[in-house]
């Protein structure tokens, strides 16, 4: 016996193995293509795509679907300008010491330092705020659950529909994140998880050599057959 409420699985499509072989080829091959970029362009980026993006990482699986995430999607340069300096003086520290050297050798390959330029030239950033309370109503205020597993997955939606669109994406998660919270004015119940940088790389934009070196499918898959 139902004892939920229910519709048939309606939009379910099922393809021909030929088909589903072709196509998680062609989805990994795509997805392959995604790099984080540190040199973007100032071209401007349209913000219906910027929704749709944020309206595909919304559909995303979340403990008891409550959704306990909040994207701040940020066009506006004096917000971005904000950003980057608060961000910069943050990352200033962490260079200057407080990452620890096991950390900054770990980051040598990459090339970063504590200039965020992109913070300011990229068209779009996107902060994402994890939500404690909330519920499939935000007014709920009940509790959220797997609420750091569930905005993770959000995120990679959001970053697989951004690069989707044809947009470079770039993740900053700078230490400690709370100026977010003041800037995009979130409350208490929102902590800040992630910023996605997003827009059109800069034409000289490069790849770090080790960004490339991805683990082979024995290094990170057991197939117990
Ligand atoms: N947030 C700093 C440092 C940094 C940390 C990790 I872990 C990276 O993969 C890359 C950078 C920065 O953005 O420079």
């Amino acid at each position: 016996m139902q004892t939920h409420n229910a519709a048939p699985l309606s939009d379910f499509i099922e393809y021909s193995t030929d088909e589903m072989r072709e196509r998680s080829a062609q989805f990994y091959h795509d997805i392959k293509r995604r790099h984080s970029v540190r040199s973007f362009s100032e071209r401007e980026v349209s913000q219906e795509i910027i929704e749709n993006c944020i309206k595909a990482a919304g559909t995303a699986p979340s403990g008891a679907n409550h959704q306990p995430w909040h994207f701040v999607a940020i066009s506006n340069s004096k917000v971005k300008q904000q950003i980057r300096q608060q961000a910069e003086a943050h990352e200033n520290n962490f260079y200057q010491g407080r990452a620890g050297e096991e950390w900054l050798k770990a980051l040598k390959p990459l090339g970063t330092d504590a200039n965020k330029p992109y913070l300011e030239q990229a068209p779009w950033l996107i902060a994402v705020f994890s939500e404690k309370k909330g519920g499939v109503n935000q007014a709920d205020k009940k509790t959220n659950y797997y609420v750091h597993e569930s905005v993770g997955i959000a995120t990679g939606f959001l970053i697989n529909a951004l690069h989707s669109s044809g947009l470079a994406t770039l993740t900053h998660t700078p230490k400690p994140m709370s100026f977010l919270s003041k800037i995009c004015h979130r409350d208490d119940n929102s902590r800040p998880y992630m910023l996605i940088i997003t827009g059109y790389p800069s034409k000289d934009a490069t790849v770090p050599h080790h960004a490339t070196l991805k683990k082979a499918l024995p290094e990170i898959a057991t197939f117990l057959t």
